[in-house]
């Protein structure tokens, strides 16, 4: 049997363990030129491995530190976020930070990426929570945080004029997120990747927009707000047009 260039580049390329492409160079005849660049090509890939894997960490340590969440839950919304961008190659994303607000301690970080196929991606990391409550999570309509209560951001997001409700069903603003679900350590952390979607909605559309953490429980019904109570965290949506991919 004659192994070509071809079988043996392409051979290379599936490979991952390097004995066994010894076994085989010494089988075939490859050159060792062709070894050489394709282990280091694998050396390569698994450096960029390493890489990302080393800014998560980093991230995370930050944020547990910046917003008072632990290490596990930091580095998983980092690796969720990676993900969603991963899926989303070269769609726009934005990161808002919370303020604490009403005398609350509640702080965080959200990140919303536009989806290819429509919608948007929200995730989040915030710390500060009641110890395993829901909290409301909304869209506000005015990117404006300045009051000490947050009510400088508006109503709920609602361009269509609909009724406060659950996302789930048709009739909800195109602001309510629903709830977040705080650990017993008053952490809550978007769960799985692509958890919380809104459809209908492109990150352009949230330009000067808010994020706003309630001190209760959305009911997804009452009107107009869900009786979700004060405003614990705020954070400007800013959406600036030319973004770095
Ligand atoms: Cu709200």
């Amino acid at each position: 049997m004659t192994v070509t260039q071809l079988d043996c580049r392409s051979y290379f390329n599936h490979l991952s363990v390097g004995i066994m492409i010894g076994t085989f160079a010494a089988l075939t005849g490859c050159s060792q030129a062709q070894k050489r660049s394709s282990s280091t090509s694998n050396v390569s890939a698994a450096d960029s491995e390493d890489a990302k894997a080393e800014e998560i960490e980093a991230k995370a340590k930050k944020a547990a530190k910046n917003y008072k969440v632990s290490v596990s839950s930091a580095r998983k919304y980092f690796q969720l976020v990676a993900e969603t961008e991963e899926a989303q190659s070269g769609q726009a994303s934005s990161t808002i930070k919370l303020a604490s607000k009403s005398g609350s301690s509640v702080l965080g970080v959200v990140s919303i990426t536009d989806r290819a196929k429509g919608g948007v991606v929200v995730n989040y990391l915030i710390g500060g929570l009641t110890g395993g409550q829901d909290h409301g999570f909304h869209i506000h309509e005015k990117g404006n945080c300045d009051s000490e209560d947050g009510s400088s951001a508006g109503a709920h997001y609602n361009p269509e004029k609909k009724e406060h409700g659950d996302k789930a069903t048709e009739n909800h603003h195109a602001g309510d997120m629903g709830n977040i679900t705080a650990n017993s350590s008053g952490v809550a952390v978007v769960p799985k990747l692509n958890a919380l979607v809104l459809k209908g909605i492109a990150l352009e559309d949230l330009d000067k927009t808010a994020i706003i953490v309630h001190e209760k429980v959305d009911d997804l019904s009452t009107a107009d707000t869900g009786n979700a109570g004060a405003r614990w965290a705020c954070g400007v949506i800013k959406v600036t047009p030319s973004e770095e991919e």
